[in-house]
């Protein structure tokens, strides 16, 4: 895409390195579904006017995604094995993501 500056001296951001990111705002995962590759990191970016939420993995092949409970900042979490991951919020079960990595 143009425009796209690479060069910018004070480009720290963690989710630069993200394969896909996922805003954690309005009482939902957006988009709710992302698709990567093996090895690759979802960056899950809390934004909702301060209301906690958490990543967190479901059944045992999402036991690895648990983010602790934020209100902001970013948590990655890089997937090593193909699959279908599924997680929620645990604060707000209704909150539904999930992760297809291929391989
Ligand atoms: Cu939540």
């Amino acid at each position: 895409m143009p425009g796209v500056a690479t060069s910018a001296p004070t480009a720290t951001s963690q989710a630069a390195a993200a394969a896909a990111t996922v805003e954690v705002k309005d009482m939902k995962f957006s988009p709710a579904t992302v698709t990567i590759k093996v090895g690759q990191t979802v960056t899950w970016k809390f934004d909702d006017n301060g209301i906690p939420h958490t990543v967190s993995g479901l059944r045992d092949v999402g036991m690895g995604i648990d983010s602790p409970i934020q209100r902001d900042g970013t948590y990655s979490h890089t997937f090593d094995t193909a699959g279908t991951f599924d997680y929620i919020c645990s604060l707000h079960p209704q909150m539904k993501g999930t992760v297809v990595v291929k391989p």
